[in-house]
Formats: structure tokens, sequence, C-alpha cells
């Protein structure tokens, strides 16, 4: 991680635990909005830096394709595999092959850009400002909540009309995304960042009360978390389901069910892995040999074969 600005030590998916040995994940920093003063929305001027291994930063990339911004925001994707300096960019087959804002060889250089004396990680999703050079959000729940609605003055009619975060729905999808990011999209880190036994039990119990609950939750038929309309819960639940048998099932032992035994949750990955601009931020490949490369819990770097994908 970054300290004052500077590259402090290699890098380690565990740099904050509690008492117990349980992983904490920093906040992120950059807070600001798309629409203030300093950040009108402008065609072309803001970058969006993204992983396919990730799933907070494929969140946004979904988001961009959902509503068609894909002229307005450009994007970077950088190499899944992790470095002893954090994330990279080029070279790897599927990521884009360098850094066209600042020609970076690594992510935490755009964090120093921003932030002389930044202190924390170098985490993607990141919207990058351009013109200004710095950072304005890299907190992937507000971009994609910006990416909704704070361009769409930019966008044909059609285009503007599709909200995934409707009025009447904004508690139930706030909620519901609160609900599962302790027990789910941070469980899975939870339990594979684990640093003690007890650590690791409390994050698995809590996944697996949580997906049987959302097996309960799909049992009516629904098409989405919501009802019969995608929604910005559905980007948050899609992105953990779909690397869950994958990466998460074997590397971070999250190994008591997996997703193809919850015969809803499994129906309702696959719906969402048929969306085109869903299908489109998802690269198995990408997923395996980025997980499989945090050495600190795979330190032979071999990525398994299996298992077989049901998607492809
Ligand atoms: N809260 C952030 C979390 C982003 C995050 O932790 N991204 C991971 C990749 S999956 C990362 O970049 N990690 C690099 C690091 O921890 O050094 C968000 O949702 O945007």
């Amino acid at each position: 991680m970054l300290v004052n600005g500077e590259w402090s030590a290699d890098w380690d998916p565990v740099q904050a635990k509690d008492s117990k040995g349980g992983f904490k994940r920093q906040d992120s920093e950059f807070r600001n909005w798309i629409g203030d003063e300093q950040f009108p929305a402008e065609k072309g001027r803001y970058r969006l830096y993204a992983a396919y291994i990730c799933p907070w930063a494929c969140r946004t990339l979904a988001l961009r394709n959902l509503k068609g911004l894909q002229d307005i925001i450009p994007v970077t994707i950088i190499n899944p595999i992790m470095t002893d300096f954090g994330w990279q960019f080029g070279g790897y087959p599927g990521a884009s092959a360098e850094d066209p804002e600042m020609n970076a060889q690594y992510m935490h250089e755009l964090y120093t850009k921003a932030n002389g004396n930044y202190t924390g990680r170098a985490t993607v999703p990141v919207l990058w400002d351009a013109k200004a050079k710095t950072i304005v959000n890299n907190e992937s729940s507000e971009i994609i909540k910006m990416l909704n609605s704070a361009f769409d003055d930019l966008l044909p009619e059609n285009h503007q009309a599709l909200d995934f975060y409707p009025e009447a729905l904004k508690d139930d999808i706030d909620r519901f995304n609160a609900d599962i990011y302790p027990s789910v999209n941070n469980g899975v880190y939870r339990a594979g960042f684990a640093t003690t036994q007890e650590a690791y039990e409390e994050a698995f119990a809590d996944i697996f009360a949580k997906l049987d609950d959302l097996e309960d939750r799909f049992s009516d038929g629904r098409k989405f978390v919501h009802g019969e309309r995608l929604t910005l819960s559905d980007i948050h639940l899609f992105v953990t389901l779909i690397r869950f048998d994958v990466a998460y099932y074997g590397l971070f032992k999250t190994n008591l069910r997996r997703i193809e035994d919850y015969p809803h949750l499994q129906a309702y990955t696959k719906r969402m892995y048929s969306e085109p601009s869903v299908v489109d931020t998802v690269n198995f490949d990408h997923i395996k040999s980025g997980y499989y490369s945090i050495k600190k819990l795979n330190p032979t770097g071999i990525v398994p074969k299996g298992p077989s994908l049901q998607f492809e």
C-alpha cells in the first residue's frame, strides 16, 4: 500500500485486521460526485479504471454498458495478476495495452498523482478526471449511482429513461445492498483473508446463512432481486455470485455449497449472465488467474483447471 505517497512494502491482501484476526476493508477516500461544480458531466473527460477480476470494478463496467455510456466514458482494463507493487497496466491478454492518461506502470501512480500524500490501498475501480488529473471517486457503490443518472444530459432520451435506481425502489435497493455487503460481497473476502480460524468460521457462517435467505427470496419465481426490473441490487449481487464457484469456493475456502447447488440462485446467475451488458463484463480467465495470483493464499501460483463452467 501507499504511505504518505510512497509505495511501502510488497503488496499484501491483509493490511488491516480486527482484534479477532478478521479482514477489515478500508473505506474509499475519494468521494466526489459528477455534477459537483468541480466535476461537470462532459463527454470523454472521465475514464474508468477497472479490472475484470474485481467484483467492485465490474459493477461499474456493467452500469456503463447498461446505460450506453461507452462513447462518453472510456475504460482502461488493468492486468488481473497482482504484483508486489499492486495492480499493473498492460500486457495481459484482454487487458488494455497501456495507461493512456498518465502512461503509468502501476495503478498506485494515479493515486499519488491525485494526492501526493495518499496513504492507503490503490484500488479499482477509479473514476478518473483526465482534465484535472485527479480521482473523482473510487467507491463502486457510488460510481454506479453516478453512471445511472449523472451523465443523462449527454445521452439520448431512450437511454436517459433507463433507470436502475428508480425513486420508488431506492430504499429497498439501498437496504438490500447494505444487507448483502458484510455477508456476501465482503463476506467472501472476510473468509478468504481471515487470519484466524475463528474469523474464517464466522465469515463462513454469515455467507451461507445469507445465501440460504437469497435462495428463498428467489423461490417465488421473481426474475430479479426486486421483482421484474433489473436494478443496482442485481449488479451488487451478481458480481459475487459469478465469481463464487470459480474462485471463492476454492481459494477463499467458502466450500459448504456452490452456487450451482442452489437451483434458484444458479438460474438467476445464468439469467443475469445472459444480459449482453453484463456478460461483456465477465472474463473467467481474468477472474481465475487473478485470484489465484494472490501469493499469500496460493504460493505456488498454480491455477486449478476446474470447475467446468456452466455458463459458456
Ligand atoms: N470499496 C471499494 C473496494 C474496491 C477494492 O477493494 N478493489 C480491490 C480489487 S477486487 C483492489 O483494488 N484491491 C487492491 C488492494 O487492496 O491493494 C469499492 O467498492 O470500490
